[in-house]
Formats: C-alpha cells, sequence, structure tokens
C-alpha cells in the first residue's frame, strides 16, 4: 500500500465507564511496539504522546451518568485534535475507552465536511454503543457514541455536533450485546448492522466488501473504530465488557486486510483495551498485529484491490 503518515494520538480516556484502567492504553500499545511495526511497513509515525482532556466543570453531584464532565472535556479536546491531524495524516486515536469516540468520530466528520467528502464509520464491536444519556441504563458514556455522532440528542453539555454521520454511512459488525432500547432505535434506524449469528451463518468477509464498496463508490473517507471486545475474550481478555462468542482471529485479520486492501481507511480508534486486566500483554499485541494488517502488514500480496 502507498506510505502514510501515521499519527499516534495517546487518548487515556478512563471516564466512560466505571472500571478503571483503560488509561493505561496508549502506552501498553507503545509498549507492544506499534510504532514500530508501522515503521517496518514503511509508513513514516509521529507520536503526539498523551492528551489531556480539555478543562471542564466538576463533576455534578446528581447525574446517573458517570463523569460526564470529564468525558465533555475529553470530547472538546479529541474533536479539536482529529480536525488538525486528518489534513497531514492518518490519525490512530490509542484508547482509553470507546467514549473517546464522541472526539474522534465528531473532529473527523467536521474534517470530512470541509472537504466535501462523505464520512462512513465502521463499528466493529460487541456492542452497538448507540445509547442517548437518557436511554443508558448504566450510566456509561462508552456505551453512547454513536448515538452522539449521529446526532441523537441529549447530550446537554456536550460540543454541539455540528456534521452528523448519516446512520446508513454507518456499518457495525459483530453485535452480540445490545441492550433494549438500542436494539429498538438501531431496528429502527438506516445503520447496518451485522450480529455474530449472521457473521457465523456468511462469513464477515460478505457484509464488509458491500459496505466498502459503498463507500469506494461515494468517494468517501472511512473511520474504523474497533473495541477490543469485538474479539473473543479467549484471544483478546484484556477488557473491562467481555461477551463471550466473539471474532477470531482469523476473522479479525480477515477484516483488517481487506480495509487495508481498500485503501479507504483515513482514521482509526483502537478502543477498550485495559492493560490491567491483560495477560502478559497479549490482548495489546493483538490489536497492534491488527492495526499492522490494517496497514499493510501481510504473507502476500494480492494482484488487485480483492475486497470486491
Ligand atoms: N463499549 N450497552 C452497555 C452499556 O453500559 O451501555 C455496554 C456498553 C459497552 C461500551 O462497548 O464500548
Ligand atoms: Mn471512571
Ligand atoms: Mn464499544
Ligand atoms: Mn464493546
Amino acid at each position: 500500500m502507498n506510505a502514510k503518515h501515521c499519527i499516534l494520538i495517546g487518548a487515556p480516556v478512563d471516564s466512560g465507564k466505571r472500571r478503571a484502567g483503560c488509561l493505561m492504553g496508549p502506552d501498553a500499545y507503545r509498549t507492544a511496539g506499534l510504532a514500530e511495526a508501522l515503521t517496518d511497513l514503511g509508513h513514516t509515525v509521529e507520536d503526539l504522546g498523551n492528551l489531556t482532556p480539555a478543562s471542564h466543570p466538576t463533576e455534578p453531584g446528581d447525574s446517573h451518568l458517570h463523569q460526564p464532565s470529564k468525558t465533555v472535556g475529553w470530547t472538546h479536546r479529541l474533536i479539536r485534535t482529529a480536525e488538525e491531524t486528518m489534513p497531514r495524516g492518518l490519525p490512530i486515536f490509542l484508547g482509553g475507552d470507546h467514549a473517546l469516540a464522541l472526539g474522534s468520530v465528531a473532529g473527523v466528520a467536521n474534517h470530512a465536511a470541509k472537504e466535501e467528502r462523505p464520512l462512513f464509520v465502521l463499528w466493529l464491536d460487541a456492542h452497538s454503543d448507540f445509547h442517548t444519556p437518557e436511554t443508558s441504563g448504566s450510566g456509561n458514556l462508552h456505551g453512547t457514541p454513536l448515538g452522539y455522532v449521529t446526532g441523537r440528542g441529549g447530550f446537554a453539555g456536550f460540543p454541539v455536533v455540528t456534521n452528523p454521520v448519516p446512520q446508513e454511512n454507518i456499518c457495525i459488525i459483530g453485535l452480540r450485546s445490545v441492550d433494549n432500547a438500542e436494539r429498538d432505535a438501531l431496528q429502527n434506524s438506516q445503520i447496518r448492522f451485522h450480529d455474530m449469528r449472521e457473521i457465523d451463518e456468511s462469513g464477515i468477509a460478505k457484509p464488509l466488501a458491500a459496505f466498502l464498496e459503498t463507500v469506494a463508490e461515494h468517494n468517501g473517507l472511512l473511520h474504523v473504530s474497533l473495541d477490543v471486545d469485538f474479539l473473543d475474550p479467549s484471544i483478546a481478555p484484556a477488557v473491562g465488557t467481555t461477551v463471550p462468542g466473539g471474532a477470531t482471529i482469523r476473522e479479525g485479520h480477515l477484516a483488517m486486510e481487506m480495509i487495508c486492501d481498500s485503501g479507504l481507511m483515513t482514521s482509526l480508534d483502537l478502543v477498550e483495551l485495559n492493560p490491567f486486566l491483560d495477560e502478559r500483554g497479549r490482548t495489546a499485541q493483538v490489536m497492534v498485529d491488527l492495526a499492522a494488517s490494517s496497514l499493510g502488514r501481510r504473507v502476500f500480496d494480492r494482484p488487485t484491490r480483492s475486497f470486491l
């Protein structure tokens, strides 16, 4: 693939849920050799270090949400960082929990609007993360980024989403834990979603190829958001929200190699890694290997753009 300028953005967001540890994610990816892997593939790598949230009010005492103010601070910071980095490279947001995607995706969407190109989002996750603060039963904002970036209401105090991502530009793959309120909203939406039952029956390549086709047809930008829990916990135990029955290592690599072959990916989130729960770094390593696959690592080149 063409050499890219990869910009590593440490986003140690830990405010999106109650169990702490994702703040160690960025350094675990560095320790597992992400920069070296990308350099070996011929890319240039710039590491911005770890960000901090923009200043934000103290947490309200009366909210059912966990640390909403801190997540507001992160969202401001990450929107700005996405806008600044998109024009000069391929930002890789090193989480941090999935609440970071409120900012990464909203910021990337602002950049896409400036370029007058549509933004598409591929969400690889056991969960749909389509809650609003009102529908969230847990009060954990890592369950809300797709609700936020599509412009569902109820995000009081958060930056206004200037460029909501159209529902039909979103594809979720890997679903196996969806709350009732999310399921109803998803079924009434234009979002493409594929649960593990469907992947078991017909494979991951088919729905992914169809989505990549659509992105290519529209000359879109593609943001990929990879949640550790997309993978089966037997290969990726270091996540607070494990759900059995996830993607295998081969399904993960196939997806990332297809993304690479498409040449479409313009930004990437690596989220929900909790190194405190890892076993000798193996989950961090799997995530680094998957990122490398999405950026060109493979045994043999394919003769053509073979995602069709
Ligand atoms: N994630 N639906 C659950 C909740 O608490 O809202 C789980 C969310 C998981 C979040 O996957 O990033
Ligand atoms: Mn917390
Ligand atoms: Mn998620
Ligand atoms: Mn998840």
